[in-house]
């Protein structure tokens, strides 16, 4: 089921999201909304928070158009190591029509749950790394907003203030 995706600047959006007890069907059925909602909006990530739901979920699907899909749920996850930077223009679901340039670590190592249940874990560098960051950053209730600068937040905040206005 497609849920509805919060926008900036609602408060569920800042609150710290919680560890998942157990992998249990009532978490695998909102996996699934939450891909389906990512495919629908469409983004290539989408963490539990944005959706309203305060727990430690998200997912990811970097792949291009011409790739197959590659759908990746992580549970309870941490980040092991950053190394390096890079800088993307990255988007995100809760600041439709923005992007920004932000930096972040060019590699990550992640550890997390799988839908089954068991751990796993994880090397990605580049858009995937990327991904992997800004949507941990969901879970601790971090927004991009905040890694830009002072003028581009205020730019930021009036232009979703605007959209809210309109009742986008
Ligand atoms: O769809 C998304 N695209 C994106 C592009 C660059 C860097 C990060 C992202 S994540 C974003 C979806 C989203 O808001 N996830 O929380
Ligand atoms: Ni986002």
């Amino acid at each position: 089921m497609v849920r509805e995706i919060l926008e900036y600047p609602d408060p569920r959006l800042r609150e710290v999201a919680k560890p998942v007890d157990e992998v249990t069907d009532e978490i695998r059925v909102l996996a699934e909304d939450m891909a389906e909602t990512m495919y629908d909006a469409p983004g290539c990530g989408l963490a539990a928070p944005q959706i309203g739901v305060g727990k430690r979920i998200f997912v990811i699907d970097t792949a291009t158009d011409d790739e197959p899909s590659d759908l990746r749920v992580f549970i309870n996850p941490e980040l092991l190591e950053l190394e390096g930077e890079q800088t993307w223009s990255e988007g995100c679901l809760s600041f439709p029509e923005l992007s920004e340039d932000i930096d972040r670590a060019e590699k990550v190592k992640v550890r997390a749950l799988g839908v089954d249940g068991k751990p796993f874990v994880l090397e990605a560098d580049g858009l995937l790394a990327v991904a992997i960051q800004h949507e941990n950053d969901h879970l601790e209730g971090v927004l991009m907003i905040d890694k830009v600068s002072v003028l581009k937040r205020k730019l930021m905040q009036r232009k979703m203030e605007k959209r809210a206005r309109a009742g986008a």
